[in-house]
């Protein structure tokens, strides 16, 4: 099935592009597809339920009361992240990075996953680190400065958020090569952005995951930002498209159709543990807030592109649907509504209750087995410290 993804912007002509920039006739714009790119759409904007002949076995299945659970996670999700976000402004958090436009993505491919599989997010999957049973509260202590992560990766088999832009693409192929290896039929996915698909890191883990056929999904959700550069800065082509050069197949999936999230990673995730090797899934949809609680996208973006990713927004479009087909009543988003306050609240007083840190636990942990230099800069870092109790004692 093609849908016209009308809201894509043209791919300005970079100059990179420009024909006859060193003489000789450049052929390399003609490798792009004049056809609209392929988008797997179960649900389309209006709630309406689409056939799709490959991943409709996926969802086929799917109980109301899962539909009412994958409109749950979504709502729960974009509250949280609304609380994070406030409490950043209250000076409560030093940065947040908001998630918000793409709960279907996260929470769609997030519920396709077994607990044995393994995830390595970047800073902005809280959807994933809800499906994962991340307590919300744990996302939060990096982000105030009270801790280097939070929780346990092998408690939920959820790596660390990861800041080095596509380093944890490797983490994961290395990772994925080890369960081969170990002879488990667990899966591997890797979460990155449509910036961080320009890294050398990617590159690198799809070149090593598609020699070792390694079990692992590389979903990217392009948001259409790398902060101020937009996705056509990053690719001449379709960033699914990406992978056929690596030997693998790529997808592009409605990354606000909760749905299609969940039936192409299902799809990708069981190629994976049958043997079948890595799957790109780039998840289309759009980052409706800023970078950062440090950012201002009014400087690089106007308010029409946003209005018309409003009209696609993952949450509405599922509601219209439980709506339609009877499957959610009133008393429903009633008490989720008042389940989404009581979370918010629990958060601001979880965060409010963090205790800060001990000054010398930032010296712990960057060695398993110490090491000369941190015991040097803890030393000079103590003898600091001691120099405000002299001048203290010196009043
Ligand atoms: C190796 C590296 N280079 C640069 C940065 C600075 N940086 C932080 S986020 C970001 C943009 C990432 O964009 P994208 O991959 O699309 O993810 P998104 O933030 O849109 O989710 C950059 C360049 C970084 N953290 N790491
Ligand atoms: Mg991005």
């Amino acid at each position: 099935m093609t849908v016209d993804s009308s809201a894509a912007r043209k791919p300005r002509r970079s100059a990179a592009g420009k024909a006859g920039t060193t003489g000789t006739k450049r052929t390399t714009r003609t490798t792009q597809k004049s056809t609209a790119p392929e988008l797997v759409q179960l649900l389309t904007p209006e709630g309406k339920r689409v056939k799709n002949a490959e991943y409709d076995r996926y969802v086929d299945g799917i109980t109301p009361d899962e539909l009412r659970g994958l409109y749950r996670d979504m709502v729960l999700t974009r509250r949280f992240d609304a609380e994070a976000t406030a409490l950043q402004r209250q000076g409560e958090l030093g940065l947040w990075a908001s998630l918000l436009g793409q709960e279907a993505a996260q929470i769609g491919s997030g519920r396709a996953l077994r607990d044995d599989d393994y995830v390595f997010p970047t800073y902005r999957e809280h959807g994933v680190a809800w499906c994962r049973g991340v307590d919300p509260t744990n996302l939060l202590g990096m982000f105030r400065g009270v801790n280097n992560g939070g929780w346990d990766p092998n408690g939920n088999n959820f790596h660390l958020y990861t800041i080095v832009i596509g380093s944890q693409t490797l983490h994961a192929t290395g990772y994925a090569m080890g369960v081969t290896k170990d002879g488990a039929d667990s899966a591997v996915i890797a979460y990155f952005g449509d910036g961080a698909s320009s890294q050398g890191d990617v590159a690198e883990s799809f070149t090593f995951s598609a020699v070792y056929n390694a079990p692992v999904v590389f979903f990217c959700q392009n948001n259409q930002w790398a902060i101020s550069e937009p996705t056509e800065k990053q690719s001449r082509v379709p960033l699914y498209q990406r992978a056929q050069g690596f030997g693998f197949p790529g997808v592009r999936v409605d990354g606000n159709d909760v749905l299609a999230c969940l039936a192409v990673t299902k799809w990708a995730l069981e190629r994976a543990r049958d043997g079948e090797g890595p799957t790109l899934v780039e998840a289309y949809t759009y980052r409706m807030g800023a970078h950062t609680t440090s950012d201002d996208p009014s400087r690089y973006r106007g308010d029409e592109e946003r209005q018309a990713w409003e009209a696609k927004d993952p949450i509405l479009r599922l509601r219209r649907f439980l709506e339609a087909s009877n499957h959610a009543d009133e008393s429903f988003f009633a008490e989720l509504e008042a389940e989404s306050e009581a979370l918010g609240r629990r958060v601001r007083e979880a965060v409010r209750a963090m205790p800060d840190p001990d000054h010398f636990a930032i010296f712990e942990n960057v060695y398993a087995d110490g090491h000369a230099l941190v015991d040097e800069e803890r030393a000079q870092f103590a003898a600091y410290q001691a120099s405000f109790a002299d001048a203290e004692g010196g009043h």
